[in-house]
């Protein structure tokens, strides 16, 4: 569900050696992941042609329009059952594929430059946009550590991420978010709602018409 327009107002923050904070704990490291971006991108199509890009359904049985794919230890699903973490696939009931180094160490370094020492994800969920893709207003909770940040990554044509507060009616910040953006959530925003706004229709030179956003977690 999207707030009423007359809620939406556009980000600003303060500036602190690269990195905004745009709300509590919440940071935007611009580009951050740019010089490594055909790597990730390299990594994403290994992790998908062994755990191919799917549309999950709600608990309510609705096809997701996020396709989704996960890699570490754990990877985020949904169906009839609901919400939760797992160690497989439910696909081919095999492990998600391993956590590639170059995800690892980025997500790391920008949660380190967030000022979120020594963070170490176990899940990483690929989600993947076509022009019309969203995500409606939510928050994240079925992770078993709150204290731990999420770090997200964004490649290929831009969106427009929404981030409210602590409660659904809150007044909601729209962030634009472009290839190589990094953005690392912890604190008080750790479990504020949030979601993307359809994404345009675009030809990113590397993804054509198609937006990837990585998200780490610790989520077990
Ligand atoms: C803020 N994904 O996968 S990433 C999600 O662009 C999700 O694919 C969006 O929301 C995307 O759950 C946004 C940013 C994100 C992820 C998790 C958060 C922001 C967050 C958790 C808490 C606060
Ligand atoms: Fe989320």
């Amino acid at each position: 569900m999207h707030a009423p327009m007359q809620d939406l107002f556009d980000a600003t923050g303060a500036d602190v050696g690269g990195a905004t904070q745009f709300a509590e704990g919440a940071w935007l490291l611009r580009e951050f992941a740019l010089d490594r971006a055909a790597a990730l991108l390299a990594a994403v199509d290994a992790i998908t042609a062994r755990a191919p890009f799917r549309h999950m359904e709600t608990r309510r049985g609705l096809r997701m329009s996020v396709a989704m794919s996960n890699c570490g230890e754990l990877g985020w699903i949904s169906d009839r059952r609901g919400y939760r973490y797992a160690p497989c696939d439910p696909r081919d009931g095999r492990p998600w594929p391993a956590m590639p180094p170059v995800f690892a160490r980025l997500a790391a370094e920008a949660a380190q430059a967030a000022g979120f020492d020594h963070f170490v994800p176990d899940a990483c969920l690929v989600n993947r946009y076509e022009p019309g893709t969203r995500l409606s207003l939510h928050q994240d909770r079925d992770e078993r550590d709150f204290d731990a940040p999420i770090v997200s990554v964004s490649l290929g044509l831009p969106a427009t991420f929404l981030f409210g507060g602590a409660a659904r009616g809150d007044r909601v910040q729209r962030v634009p978010l472009r290839h190589g953006d990094v953005v690392a959530w912890g604190g008080a925003s750790r479990l504020f709602h949030h979601g993307v706004l359809p994404l345009a229709d675009g030809d990113h030179p590397l993804l054509g018409a198609r937006r990837i956003n990585l998200t780490f977690r610790r989520a077990g």
